[in-house]
């Protein structure tokens, strides 16, 4: 079974079965990519498309070549401003054009969404291998998946794979967390692969430097580390710069204290220097090296709570009020700005997270770490925080970022992240539906209507995982005819309700009688018979048909 379940095909490149890649042009045309889910009856869906070039036929992944520079002079003239900066003077730029069509709305209205502040566009200057995306709660949810290697494990061409594998599924970003061995090559070969956006953590990188000393930490090391990651095309990037130094005692009664890993390096650094945060105190400068490359800031929740004891606390509050503040500096030097969220946190305190976050950051798009609704289920916290996921993207987080099975246990490997980006598109998708996104409920109808029909091909192929689902269907009735059978295993022929379902309507327009007239007609008719055969409710073995 371990074979087959979650990778039941274990390819990583090529179209997903069942669908092949289309483009579809701009008005000025640009190309922007869906993937094209072709059905039996000749009807077909297209659906968003996070996969870039892999999903080709016969595409493959090459760590050294890297993907096309698609972007590249796309910014022709417009070097020296950002997505928020064009989008206040009214400007429509060629990555708003072409988001616009990749969510089906107006290109007016991404440019609005972008110069309120309520919507970012990461998208580096120097990262023209990625196909333009949008963070909003006002567009279609999106999900991060976070890869990268330990001091402990994995190689350079793992986590390109690991990348590829995750947009497969349909990653909508990719954070590299590399803290190991060779975290430049590494972040340099994910970034020339990427089709979507890269973020990164530039504090871990800091810290390999001076050793893993927090106290040796400086602005300058940080600065030169934060340039150097720009250059290399970092879409955007997480600063625990909210994490002051009156706020560090707030955690000491805490069950499991700070649980951010850069919230964690930056409070040592503050207590041994005793000191303010440098990301604090240098954050205009820092504001000014994202603009010159259009990085997007995601302000990190260095004290989000790590257990539902400490959800919603004074610290975790008292941080939330300085990324609000910081929000307003990034964007007065046009700097996009999202706002990361816990953590761990109980269903009935997931709500007041979302409120609070608007009410600070001023709609900044707000992107979360799940959050796990209880902490009783290690090894199943995909699940845990899927619902929190859920809850908390219904509520308007607009991006969510995924937590896998080996959540507090070990990285993830391959399955880890299939499970964890497929975990999380169903939490997005569910939130999409419940915030009334106009075309969501398209691939939830075409999906139903193929079931119903006994499609089962049709099925298998509109749903987000088509590999797993043809697999555990296949293990129980393998044989070809059972992909038009008008039943699975799970019921048998006899008891399938939607088979009763369609004989129902058949002895309706049989008889000409409406659905409910027939089931009347049809009981009535088992009722006689019923009675006629003695009324006993457990007949004989002879007389079972
Ligand atoms: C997202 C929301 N809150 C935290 N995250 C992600 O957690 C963040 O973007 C990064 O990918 C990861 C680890 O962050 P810490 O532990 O350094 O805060
Ligand atoms: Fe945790």
């Amino acid at each position: 079974m371990a074979d087959v379940y979650p990778n039941a095909s274990g390819i990583t490149t090529g179209p997903i079965e069942g669908s092949r890649k289309v483009f579809s042009s701009t008005e000025t045309g640009l190309r922007v990519p869906f993937r094209r889910i072709e059905l039996t009856n000749g009807e077909h869906l297209d659906v968003y498309d996070t996969s870039g070039p892999y999903t080709d036929d016969n595409a493959t992944v090459d760590v050294h070549s890297g993907l096309p520079r698609t972007r590249a002079g796309w910014q022709d003239g417009r070097e020296h401003n950002t997505q928020l900066g064009w989008a206040k003077a009214g400007a429509i730029t060629r990555e708003m054009e072409y988001i616009a069509h990749r969510e089906g709305v107006s290109p007016e209205f991404v440019r609005d969404e972008v110069a309120s502040g309520r919507a970012v566009i990461p998208a580096n200057r120097c990262h023209p291998e990625s196909e333009p995306m949008i963070i909003g709660k006002n567009f279609l949810v999106k999900v991060n998946a976070n890869i990268g290697n330990s001091a402990v494990t994995s190689s350079v061409e793992e986590e390109v794979e690991k990348m590829v594998w995750a947009t497969r599924w349909g990653a909508d970003t990719v954070m590299d967390l590399s803290t190991g061995k060779r975290i430049h090559e590494t972040r340099e070969r994910i970034l020339r692969n990427s089709p979507v956006p890269i973020g990164t953590v530039p504090i871990y990188q800091a810290l390999e430097k001076v050793d893993g000393d927090p106290a040796s930490l400086t602005w300058e090391i940080y600065r030169d580390t934060v340039i150097e990651q720009c250059e290399q095309g970092v879409d955007y990037m997480t600063v625990h710069a909210g994490v002051l130094l009156r706020y560090v005692p707030l955690t000491a009664q805490r069950v499991t204290g700070i649980v951010s890993r850069g919230g964690s390096i930056m409070a040592a650094w503050c207590l041994a220097h005793h000191k303010e945060s440098f990301l604090y105190t240098h954050y205009s400068e820092l504001c000014e090296i994202l603009r010159a490359y259009d990085v997007t800031f995601s302000l990190g929740d260095g004290l989000r709570p790590g257990s539902i004891a400490d959800a919603n606390d004074r610290a975790q509050f008292a941080e939330l009020e300085t990324l609000g503040e910081l929000t307003h500096i990034a964007r007065e030097h046009d700097v996009q700005v999202m706002i990361e969220g816990p953590g761990h946190v109980p269903m009935h305190k997931i709500a007041e997270n979302v409120r609070l976050e608007e009410e600070l950051c001023g709609e900044a798009p707000f992107y979360t770490l799940g959050p796990l609704t209880t902490d009783i289920a290690p090894a199943y916290d995909h699940i845990t925080s899927g619902i929190g996921a859920a809850m908390i993207a219904q509520a308007g987080t607009a991006m969510l970022c995924y937590v896998t099975p080996k959540e507090h246990l070990g990285l993830p490997n391959r399955d880890d992240v299939k499970t964890g980006v497929i975990t999380y598109k169903i939490a997005a998708h569910a939130a999409d539906l419940a915030k009334g996104h106009p075309r969501a409920q398209e691939r939830d109808d075409a999906l139903s209507t193929a079931r119903f029909e006994f499609r089962w091909t049709d099925q298998f192929n509109l749903s987000l995982d088509p590999d797993t689902a043809r697999a555990f269907h296949d293990e129980t009735l393998p044989a070809e005819p059972a992909k038009t059978a008008h039943f699975c295993s799970m019921c048998g022929p006899k008891f399938c309700s939607m088979k009763i379902t369609q004989d129902v309507r058949k002895y309706a327009e049989e008889h000409g009688l409406t659905s409910v007239e027939a089931i009347e007609a049809g009981m009535a008719e088992k009722s006689e018979e019923f009675t006629r055969t003695g009324g006993e409710v457990y007949l004989p073995l002879a007389a079972k048909d």
